[in-house]
Formats: C-alpha cells, sequence, structure tokens
C-alpha cells in the first residue's frame, strides 16, 4: 500500500503513539490497518529534526518519528497535534519505529554530525532491510558520508547525505536541501523533497539531486563559507557607516530596510534590518549594543577554508571572515591592546552622509560578487577533482529560497551559468564584470576611507585585492620565482621563450664586484 489515509480517523490513531498517545508500537496496530504503514521515517527530534518532520506530515506524507530520549517523540507527537492534526507517528523503539514504514523504506536522521550518526545508523540498520535508505540531514563532513555511503551499499542500504539550509523556520516551512549520494534513494523521495523545500516562484522548489558521494555535503559546507562571508561583509558596511559616518540604529535600520529593496535584495540584509530596530528590554538604548563582540561558529566555515587550501583555490574573502571570527574571540586580548594603542584614528576627513550609504552599498555589493565567486571556484575545483559533474547554476538556484544565503542576486549568479556553464570565475561574467566596473571607484574609496580611519574592512578589502589580482595580467610572482631559484634552484619559465630555466644569481651578482 503506497497511500495512506491520512484523513482516516481510525488510521490516524492506530500506528504508534499518533496524536500524543503514549507507548504502543507497530505491534499494537490492529491486524486490519497493518498495512496502513508510513511513507517516511525520521531519527533524531532536536528542534531542526521536529520542524522537518511536522513540515512533512503537513505536506501530506505521513511520518514515523523517533528520538533517543523518547519525551522528544511525546514533544512532536503533541506539536504536530496542535498544529492541525498532522499525519505523524511517534515511536519509543527503534524497531516499531522501523517496521512501521512502507518498503523501500526511507529514514532521514537529523542527529549530531559525527559518532552520533554512526551510533545512529547502527541502530536503524539493524532493523532494516536490503533496498531501504538512510538520508543524513545533518552538517557531515563529507568523507564521513562518503565512507557511511560505502558501509551501507555493502548491507545493501542505500544512502545520502543532505545539507538542509534554513534554520529552524526553513526546516518548519521550507528549506533549501542539498541531497548527495545515492541515485536511487534520492528518486524514492523526490516527491517529498520536492514539495517540502522552500517554492520559488519562477524558479522552482529549492532542491535538486547534487551528485554522488558527499558533493551534498559538501555543497552544504560551502554555502555556510560563504554565508560567513556575507554575515562579514554586512557587518563591515555597518561598522564603517556607525564608524566613520556616525549612523544611528535607526538610521541603519532605515538604510539596510532601504538596501533590501534593491540589488542587495536578501535574507540576512532583511534581518540585519530588523536587528537595528530592537531596543534593550533589559536597561537603555538597543539591544545590538549590547551583544558582545565575540562571533560563535560550529566549523563548516574552517572547513571551507580548509578545503579551498586543499584544492590551491583563492577564497580570501571567506578566508577574512573566519579570521574575523577568529580576532573576535580574543575580547581580552583587543581591550588590553585598545589600551596600548590608544589615539584619535579618525582622518578627520569631512564625510558627506548620503554620498557614503551610496558607496558602502556599491562596495558591499562587489565585495559579495568575489566572495560568492571563490566559493563557487571551490565547488568547482572540488568537483572536477571528484568526478561529481555538478552543475553551478543549479546550486545558485536552489539557494534562491529557503536558506540563508537567499538573495535576489543568486538569479544573476544562476543566469551567469546557463550564459557559460564553464565560466573560469563569476567576475568575467559580462553582467558582473561590467557591474564590478560600475561600481569600482565607490569599493576603492569606502576601503581607503576605512584603512584612513583605522576601521578594519577585511572582507572588502580582500574582496577588493582578489578583484585587482585577477584582472593585471601582470603579477609581482616573477620576483617570487626569481627569489626561489636564487635560494632553492626552483627554476623558472620564461614569457619570451618555452623551457624551464635555472640562474646562478648568486654567483652572477657577486662575480659583478
Ligand atoms: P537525544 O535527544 O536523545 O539527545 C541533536 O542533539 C539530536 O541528536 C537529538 O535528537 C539527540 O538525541 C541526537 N543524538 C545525539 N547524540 C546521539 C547518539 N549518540 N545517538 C542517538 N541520537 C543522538
Amino acid at each position: 500500500v503506497r497511500s495512506f489515509a491520512s484523513s482516516h480517523p481510525d488510521l490516524r490513531r492506530s500506528p504508534g503513539v499518533a496524536s500524543g498517545g503514549a507507548g504502543g508500537g507497530i505491534e499494537a496496530i490492529p491486524a486490519r490497518y497493518k498495512m496502513a504503514l508510513t511513507r517516511i521515517g525520521l531519527a533524531g527530534l532536536a528542534v531542526m529534526g521536529q520542524n522537518l518532520a511536522l513540515n512533512i506530515a503537513e505536506k501530506g506524507f505521513p511520518i514515523s518519528v523517533y528520538n533517543r530520549t523518547t519525551s522528544k517523540v511525546d514533544e512532536t507527537v503533541q506539536r504536530a497535534k496542535l498544529e492541525g492534526n498532522l499525519p505523524l507517528y511517534g515511536f519509543h523503539d527503534p524497531a516499531s519505529f522501523v517496521n512501521s514504514i512502507q518498503k523501500p523504506r526511507v529514514v532521514i536522521m537529523l542527529v549530531k554530525a559525527g559518532a552520533p550518526v554512526d551510533q545512529t545508523i547502527a541502530t536503524l540498520a539493524a532493523h532494516l532491510e536490503q533496498g531501504d535508505c538512510i538520508v543524513d540531514g545533518g552538517n557531515e563532513w563529507y568523507e564521513n558520508t562518503e565512507r557511511r555511503e560505502k558501509a551501507m551499499e555493502e548491507r545493501g542500504l542505500l544512502y545520502l547525505g543532505m545539507g538542509v539550509s534554513g534554520g529552524e523556520e526553513g526546516a518548519r516551512h521550507g528549506p533549501s536541501m542539498m541531497p548527495g549520494g545515492s541515485l536511487e534513494a534520492y528518486q524514492y523521495i523526490e516527491d517529498i523533497l520536492l514539495k517540502v523545500s522552500a517554492q520559488v516562484p519562477d524558479s522552482g522548489p529549492c532542491v535538486t539531486y547534487i551528485g554522488k558521494g558527499g558533493s551534498g555535503n559538501f555543497v552544504k559546507m560551502v554555502h555556510n563559507g560563504i554565508e560567513y562571508g556575507d554575515m562579514q561583509l554586512i557587518a563591515e558596511a555597518y561598522d564603517v557607516l556607525k564608524s566613520v559616518g556616525k549612523l544611528t540604529n535607526g538610521e541603519l535600520q532605515q538604510v539596510f530596510a532601504e538596501w533590501n529593496k534593491g540589488e542587495l535584495l536578501s535574507f540576512l540584509v532583511e534581518i540585519t534590518a530588523d536587528i537595528f530596530s530592537i531596543k534593550d528590554d533589559q536597561g537603555e538604548g538597543y539591544l545590538v549594543d549590547k551583544v558582545l563582540d565575540k562571533t560563535g561558529m560550529k566549523g563548516t566555515g574552517k572547513w571551507t577554508v580548509q578545503q579551498a587550501a586543499e584544492l590551491s583555490v583563492a577564497a580570501p574573502t571567506i578566508e577574512a571572515s573566519l579570521d574575523s571570527r577568529f580576532l573576535s574571540g580574543l575580547k581580552d586580548e583587543r581591550v588590553a591592546a585598545s589600551k596600548i594603542f590608544q589615539g584619535d584614528y579618525s582622518s578627520g576627513e569631512t564625510v558627506n552622509k548620503a554620498q557614503l550609504i551610496e558607496d558602502v552599498r556599491k562596495a558591499l555589493y562587489a565585495s559579495k560578487i568575489c566572495s560568492y565567486a571563490q566559493g563557487m571556484n571551490i565547488i568547482k575545483a572540488k568537483s572536477t577533482e571528484k568526478g561529481w559533474g555538478l552543475n553551478l547554476g543549479e546550486l545558485a538556484r536552489i539557494w534562491k529560497g529557503g536558506c540563508i544565503i537567499r538573495a535576489s542576486f543568486l538569479d544573476r549568479i544562476k543566469k551567469a551559468y546557463d550564459r557559460n556553464g564553464e565560466l573560469a570565475n563569476l567576475l568575467i561574467d559580462p553582467e558582473f564584470a561590467q557591474e564590478i566596473m560600475d561600481r569600482q571607484a565607490a569599493w576603492r574609496r569606502v576601503v581607503c576611507l576605512a584603512i584612513n580611519n583605522g576601521v578594519s574592512t577585511p572582507g572588502m578589502s580582500a574582496s577588493l585585492a582578489y578583484f585587482d589580482s585577477y584582472r593585471r595580467d601582470r603579477l609581482p610572482a616573477n620576483l617570487v620565482q626569481a627569489q626561489r631559484d636564487y635560494f632553492g634552484a626552483h627554476t623558472y619559465e620564461r614569457v619570451d621563450m618555452p623551457g624551464s630555466f635555472h640562474t646562478e644569481w648568486y654567483k652572477i651578482a657577486n662575480s659583478k664586484i
């Protein structure tokens, strides 16, 4: 039986602990209902898991849920009841949970990355049968997914590593989903994913089969790296406007809200505007000014930078955003250093506020193009190395909704890759190239102004340096290569003839004396 009569009241109560009932399991189901299996299962009911399960149930797919700590099962069942008697059925033991799902069974796991995933797989796999499938929806390191996929294959089980972005809200109402691994497994659940993911008018559901192996996790990891970049660039725009332009929180709220109507339209710019509007409920002033300037992190940004280095892909903007988080963590050292380096860092230049706001907007946009170019190039290099055949335009499309980096800007990236799937760098797409040319004067003004006033803009500066390196036909790398040949006989190539050359630089230089 592939369909499930979710509207049938008896069926709704039958499997497990549906709608708040306690205890029980598939054994408790009267014989005549034993065929009423659910379509899919979800294990791991922290907030993301609960929300994704409720989303799946709400879209009309009966779902079984399980969690190691059973109180979360009951909590989820209770929510399903309150949020509209959704077809969600809770189980306290893994055997009844697995047996309540129609074959081939699919179980999505949303547990902590690492060892908990292995433990959950072991628990589930004991009850799964040939052809069944496990989907890891966590932020897992892609190589762990590849290892597990192989191990599962040996047991006749299929495996997917699926990045899910959008936070709690996204999981409940429509995330961006990045499934990679077994295509067959993807095909089993494609109908569910297409309905559960965010829906963007004119570009469709924010999900696609990413590719083989750990590609889904890898793409989600780089998505997070790009997210680090976006957040850092927005923070620098804020810093320049506040520290140099002297904008108040009220003005900042208006500026970001205004920016969100144009080319910077995005979730992160939108929430930034909101943040500036929130007053402190514990005292005077605005809450943003009371938040400790120390950024946390969970690791995907660091992995992105490590992978960039592994692949020899330059990602200076994303790296700058990671470094900024490291430096933010040194709060005590910074407070001490600020006493040592006291002084007036203001350049004394008069600043035209309206001009500054416009310049910063352009600098932010141009910097963002460079950051995305870096992220896309990391993905492209990995895809080539692993033979994944990833479609960069499709990735931009599924990031248009649901996820944290969702932005109208992604449509432009999709179009750039539609124009040329082999694009070496987003910067040289004719539209992006023109946008950069139109903004570069403003971009340079902002970076210079920040430097002159002692305000660090590591992301914007790194983006600008990336552009200025990439666009130059000749770099001072000739000198570095000459030095390498001088002290290490590493040889060099010449601009005017083919071949590999070595010069006795020391001997020649010193024989002249
Ligand atoms: P718990 O509620 O039993 O702790 C996020 O922490 C999710 O991962 C929770 O659902 C949590 O289950 C689950 N989780 C963490 N470690 C786990 C493990 N070793 N085995 C199974 N689930 C685990």
